[in-house]
């Protein structure tokens, strides 16, 4: 009896470590423990039990490390962040390498010249370097908060709509006005109004439910996110007293979400094949 709470103990342990689920070892708690019972009995000692366990436990760990996809990312990158909610929002464990722009790794470069985070690159060796597509990758093997409203064709094209005005516009013009205040343009303003278009149809929805779409977050609101984070840095002063009441309160509603916190979260750079990349859940 004793041998087995123990067991249940070391293995409780490792898996809070490292994610165990049947989908990515065929390894559970469960058919691990009727394993040894059926195969071996109740005489195994305990030693050799925590022996043979420590094997499986090496192999299993071996080759999770070696096939999790490996996210480039860059910590403060708006399309870096929302490729990371993505990610966690999907509940999709991936090794993450935080690196610098000033000095690619070798390793990225090899994947892709083009250079830019988020660089996704999955476990057959293909790449994804759009941080939207990452989010939709990810939200595609496994959705729990419906994040793409799988259940309404309507909104979903409403929702890739909004995104894209994000991505293409509001981006473009919000990239305007952070150099013009950087250089102290006199024309910021015109750049600031050009946001503020944006905005005003962001506050206008949040008037009608609590998120972008409806009255529970969607793929839009984290694509979204970091984007307008971002615009409430450039003016902090002037935004706390812009007439974006509902905004705030989103934007805040997200800081306060641990999910978000975990994203942001420091971590050293990455710097080559010789150092150990962290699995996102044991370092997030
Ligand atoms: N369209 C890309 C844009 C990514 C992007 O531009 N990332 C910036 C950092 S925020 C970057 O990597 N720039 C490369 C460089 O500055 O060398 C995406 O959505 O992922």
């Amino acid at each position: 009896m004793l041998q087995f709470i123990a067991l249940g103990y070391l293995l409780t342990k490792w898996s809070t470590g490292y994610l165990w689920t049947e989908t990515d070892t065929n390894v559970t708690f469960h058919n691990l423990t009727s394993h040894y019972l059926d195969k071996n009995g109740a005489n195994l000692s305990f030693s050799r039990i925590c022996t043979k366990l420590n094997h499986i436990k090496d192999g299993i760990f071996r080759r999770d490390k070696m096939t999790l996809p490996i996210l480039y990312t860059l910590r403060q990158c708006p399309y870096a962040i929302r490729a990371r909610l993505g990610l966690r929002l999907a509940e999709q464990e991936i090794d993450i390498r935080d690196i610098s722009l000033t000095d690619k790794p070798a390793e990225m470069l090899s994947i892709t010249p083009k250079g830019t985070v988020p660089l996704l690159v999955l476990s057959n060796g293909d790449y994804i370097d759009e941080s939207l597509s990452i989010m939709v990758w990810a939200l595609n093997q496994h959705d729990p908060h419906n994040l793409l409203l799988a259940d309404s064709t309507h909104l979903f094209t409403d929702m890739i709509n909004l995104i894209a005005r994000n991505d293409c516009k509001y981006i473009a013009a919000l990239e305007h006005y952070k150099a013009d205040i950087r250089y102290h343009n006199s024309d910021s303003m015109i750049y600031r109004n050009l946001c503020q278009s944006f905005l005003d149809d962001l506050e206008l929805r949040l008037n009608k439910h609590r998120f972008f779409m409806c009255d529970h977050p969607s793929l839009a609101d984290y694509a979204i996110l970091p984007f307008i984070r971002q615009f409430s840095h450039v003016e902090r002063q002037w935004f706390r007293h812009a007439p974006y009441p509902k905004l705030k309160a989103w934007l805040e509603q997200h800081y306060q979400d641990p999910i978000f916190s975990q994203v942001m979260k420091k971590k050293t750079l990455w710097q080559s094949e010789a150092s150990t990349p962290s699995s996102y859940y044991e370092t997030v």
